[in-house]
């Protein structure tokens, strides 16, 4: 099916779902690593619009946003599908896919990245966005049912890096008490395949978010 090669940088989870997908379909990339520090000419000329990672490159055309990479991947690799058929059930796992990204990674680095006066607040909307996570996978061990799926790869961040995002940000959301299952499934998700062989040391996770959080905290002081 022609060249594969994936822009990312090891410590971002938008990247780490691509690897997650083309690993389960059994698809050959080349790893391109990128510094977001100093931008390649070839992220930059790949991702004009955004100029972030990741970025798919087949037969060397471009395809940005994770969750467009990873239903770009499903259609031209047919294995192990990821998206459900029937129309509905993928309607729907879109609508779940959206709500991750736009109200629980977005809450969640919200929370992180807040001090002062307004970390309570954003702590909450985060917890709010969680407790709405937690009523869908309750009674299920993925959120795909037996079989992990496409919102198992698109929530796969919450496992290896929402503890992270906790320990930086000075604060802790997932809990047993608070949501067990969403506890429960973010302690199994890591033992299978591929999670379990396809994840950054933690150490550089913390790294990488120390040092985005205090680029965000001092653009926001300096405004
Ligand atoms: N919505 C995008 C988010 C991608 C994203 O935020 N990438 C970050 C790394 S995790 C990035 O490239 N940041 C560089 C920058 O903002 O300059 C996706 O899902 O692909």
């Amino acid at each position: 099916m022609g060249e594969v090669r994936l822009i990312a940088t090891p410590q971002s989870f938008p990247c780490a779902r691509i690897e997650w997908v083309l690993k389960m379909k059994g698809v050959e990339y080349e790893y391109i690593k990128e510094n977001l520090l100093n931008k390649s000419d070839l992220l930059l000329q790949s991702n004009p619009v955004h100029k972030k990672v990741p970025v798919l490159l087949h037969n060397g055309l471009p395809i940005a946003e994770s969750l467009v990479i990873l239903e770009y991947i499903d259609e031209t690799w047919k294995q192990n599908p990821l998206l459900p058929q029937d129309p509905y059930d993928r309607a729907h796992a879109r609508f779940w896919a959206r709500f991750i990204d736009e109200k629980c990674v977005v809450g969640v680095w919200r929370a992180g990245v807040a001090q002062g006066g307004g970390k309570g607040k954003a702590i909450e909307s985060a917890l709010e966005s969680l407790a709405v996570l937690e009523k869908q996978i309750e009674g299920k061990k993925y959120f795909g049912g037996e079989e992990i799926g496409y919102l198992d790869i698109v929530a796969g961040w919450i496992p290896h890096w929402l503890n992270v995002v906790e320990q930086v940000g000075e604060m802790e959301l997932l809990t047993a008490e608070r949501f067990p299952h969403l506890h429960q499934w973010s302690l199994n998700l890591p033992q299978t395949s591929p999670f379990n062989d396809c994840l950054p040391p933690r150490d550089s996770v913390v790294d990488y978010y120390n040092i985005a959080f205090n680029r965000v905290r001092s653009v926001s002081a300096n405004k």
